[in-house]
């Protein structure tokens, strides 16, 4: 299975991430990466190929004009007007507020594309940003010129972006567009499986709709974690969408058995649903030594589930999500892809 990642990722590296009322060092750092890639020359995965550029066509179809406008000046735009630090939200719209009209305004702008603002700006994120995407591009071409899986590992990651809004570390979708890359290839039904222990809203968001995108997630219940206001076993889908949207939300402490029987309803849906082709978010902060999460998912336990994801015999792009348990990122998120190459 090749891997397909850029250098340009590291460009996004804020100093500050808002956390408990502090500033600390972000979780989704540029270092969690090195880990993946020493893995992966460790199990003697073949090589690390460098992804073209980034296509926009396949993003603007998905993704608002004025939220890829935003993301490309936001910088510039907050350098002019004097701010001295990183771009952090400050306000965002309520509810009851306006949201059909884009303040003129740097800081009203941010907190108007913005769901949640622990995740910082920088000069470079734009541009890590467009290179995370373009790893998932290149992944997704290699499964629709018939390789069996390809891992784009992608940093930042994408699932908590929605058409409009960045947050939750995430700005471009990097799953939603792979997914839909597949569609217009001629994949009639694609599943997106968001095995990252935090729900992927925005993966959610922009399939919510659609008929021939199952989008399912296992995830910490919103109601004790981030994204909290969406997430709930009871959004199923709209319209063409209805039933086509899987929520698995599970309470803290959860072990790898009940995850797993979850698990496994979702790929039985996904079977029934006649799935084409499969996207995978793959994050690994379901494991147990995870500073932010709250699973207890061991290390082999990756390995099984990779084997089952294998299983289902579909072709399969892994897109990689979060994981900050630092150490362990690399063993956990290769586990799961060796399960799925032995199923
Ligand atoms: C991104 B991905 C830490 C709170 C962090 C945001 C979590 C984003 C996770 N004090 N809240 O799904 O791994
Ligand atoms: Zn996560």
């Amino acid at each position: 299975m090749q891997t397909y990642f850029s250098e340009d990722h590291r460009l996004h590296f804020p100093q500050a991430e808002l956390s408990g009322g502090e500033f600390v060092t972000p979780y989704e750092r540029p270092s969690r990466v090195e880990y993946v890639l020493a893995r992966l020359r460790e199990q003697s995965f073949p090589t690390v190929t460098a992804p073209g550029p980034v296509d926009m066509a396949p993003v603007r179809k998905l993704i608002d004009p004025g939220f890829l406008t935003f993301l490309e000046t936001a910088w510039k735009d907050w350098k002019s007007a004097g701010c001295a630090g990183e771009i952090i939200a400050a306000g965002m719209p309520t509810r009851h507020q306006r949201t059909d009209i884009v303040p003129r305004n740097i800081d009203g702008k941010v907190g108007y594309y913005c769901h949640a603002s622990e995740t910082a700006i920088t000069g470079g994120t734009w541009l890590a940003a467009l290179s995370s995407m373009a790893s998932a591009q290149a992944a997704t071409r290699a499964v629709m010129s018939s390789a069996r899986a390809a891992f784009a590992l992608c940093r930042p990651p994408g699932h908590h972006a929605t058409q409009d809004q960045y947050g939750g570390y995430c700005f471009l979708n990097n799953a939603a567009v792979a997914a839909d890359m597949l569609t217009q290839n001629g994949a009639k039904k694609v599943a997106v499986l968001d095995i990252d222990f935090h729900h992927g809203n925005g993966t959610q968001e922009i399939f919510y709709r659609r008929g021939d995108v199952l989008f399912a997630s296992i995830h910490g219940d919103p109601h004790d974690m981030y994204p909290y206001y969406v997430g709930h076993a009871d959004e199923r889908g709209q319209g063409a969408g209805e039933g086509t949207n899987l929520n698995y939300p599970l309470p803290p402490n959860t072990p790898y058995a009940p995850w797993a029987e979850a698990l496994d309803d979702a790929i039985a849906r996904i079977k029934s649903f006649g799935a084409e082709a499969l996207v995978v978010s793959l994050g690994v902060d379901a494991y147990k030594d995870d500073p932010i999460s709250f699973f207890k998912l061991d290390s082999p336990d990756f390995m099984d589930c990779g084997c089952r994801i294998g299983r289902m015999g579909l072709p399969t792009v892994f897109v990689m999500e979060g994981g900050y348990a630092i150490e362990k990122v690399g063993v956990n998120t290769v586990n799961v892809l060796e399960g799925f190459l032995n199923a």
